[in-house]
């Protein structure tokens, strides 16, 4: 196929293409929706109205949706994206939808069609429990990052994979609106006039931003393995059985704690928006996660680990040890970025009474404030919910 030009898709492009890659018998009586509800990107669901089968096209647009054309946005992404999902694939290919195609002039990634599944937060906060997400996801993270890391692969091959996955667009996109606007009076941020007095607050706080800046400096400089970059319950799909984790356009070579703290923020601002006997199941899911992901890790590292140092003894509890500090800390900035900064998220947003709401954001932001700044004296997922019960009790 000749090299396209980069335009963006209409639904009948969308189907157009289709037919043209062959991805349906000829004659197939298609329809498509433009169904993309994320912050970036374009989505075409293009179904078989006879077998009800279907494929999904992604298309990257060279702006960012949710601000419009004046924030410019690389294309490139589209190609993070399906080489991560492809890498990913290699490990763990039951958790990320499968790649049929990709155009990296036209920014599309084509893949398997998931609309079977519900996007995990939209089930969270519709009370749905997800029983194998966190089974799901901790495996995910502990696979992905231990074969992508200087344990589980050739460290030149390391070095190697890592050039394919520089991203600095999307992780300034990170550097900014996780680690450092939320945290500052900047025009990004996005709170109700009621949080004023709170916010200000944490952008006086010093100790806050020294221990922020710390965490900006790892995310910034630690690249231990290829890592999602975006996994928040928005980025998966789930079902009772079933667990895909998808829009991996940020993925690039950074710290091992970031995806579980993103994880773990995640399903602590849904915990947020529920009444407290009915959040049991989303703390559990924080400890599930821990408990596999550091089990499989573990094995993993005692089995197939390349570096000679591996058996050193006290090293993996040590390294462990560290994940688990920094996540709570990646956690923490997470809750308060999508509290007050420029991207929220719907568990909170969604709370219709108003003083709920804002009670919810209150303790948001100082739970974020806690899990950073006592991160390193929190020793387990036991300690985050008692830091999480005691923010909610104040
Ligand atoms: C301008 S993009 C805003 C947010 O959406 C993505 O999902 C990332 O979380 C990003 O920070
Ligand atoms: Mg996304």
């Amino acid at each position: 196929m000749s090299k396209s030009i980069y335009e963006p898709l209409t639904e009948s492009g969308a189907v157009a293409l289709a037919v043209r890659l062959g991805l349906f018998p000829e004659g197939t009586p298609l329809t498509c929706r433009e169904i993309g509800d994320g912050n970036l990107n374009l989505v075409f669901h293009v179904v078989d109205q006879r077998t009800g089968s279907g494929v999904i096209i992604k298309q990257a647009l060279p702006y960012a949706k949710v601000v419009g054309e004046s924030w410019p946005l690389t294309l490139k992404r589209a190609v993070i994206e399906s080489n991560a999902l492809r890498t990913f694939a290699s490990y763990v290919p039951q958790y990320v939808p499968t790649v049929y195609y990709s155009d990296e002039s036209l920014a599309i990634t084509v893949m398997e069609d998931l609309s079977h599944l519900q996007i995990a937060r939209k089930g969270l906060i519709e009370g749905k429990t997800f029983p194998l997400l966190s089974e799901h996801i901790g495996e995910f993270i502990a696979k992905t990052l231990f074969y992508t890391s200087d344990f589980g692969m050739n460290q030149q091959q390391k070095k190697q994979l890592a050039q394919q996955f520089i991203n600095p667009e999307l992780c300034k996109i990170t550097e900014d609106l996780v680690f450092t606007d939320p945290f500052f009076d900047h025009e990004t941020n996005n709170f109700e006039p009621e949080l004023r007095h709170d916010v200000e607050a944490l952008w006086k706080d010093e100790a806050l931003h020294l221990e922020t800046a710390k965490l900006k400096r790892k995310f910034l400089t630690e690249a231990d393995a290829l890592i999602h970059g975006d996994l928040h319950t928005g980025s998966i799909f789930a079902s009772d059985t079933e667990t895909k984790v998808i829009d991996p356009e940020f993925a690039f070579y950074g710290p091992f704690g970031f995806d579980i703290g993103q994880f773990f923020a995640n399903l602590l601002l849904n915990a947020l928006s529920r009444k407290e006997h009915e959040q049991a199941p989303i703390l559990h899911h924080i400890e599930k996660t821990w408990d596999v992901f550091s089990t499989v890790f573990a094995n993993l590292w005692n089995e197939h680990n390349v570096e000679p140092y591996a058996k050193t003894n006290g090293w993996l509890q040590d390294l462990l040890h560290d994940i688990f500090v920094d996540a709570v800390g990646f956690a923490g900035c997470e809750v308060i970025r999508r509290t007050i900064g420029l991207a929220h998220v719907a568990d909170l947003d969604g709370i219709s009474d108003k003083q709920t709401r804002l009670e919810a954001k209150r303790r948001a932001l100082q739970l974020g404030r806690t899990l950073i700044l006592q991160r390193d004296s929190l020793r387990n997922t036991k300690d985050i919910f008692t830091t999480f019960a005691q923010t909610s009790a104040e």
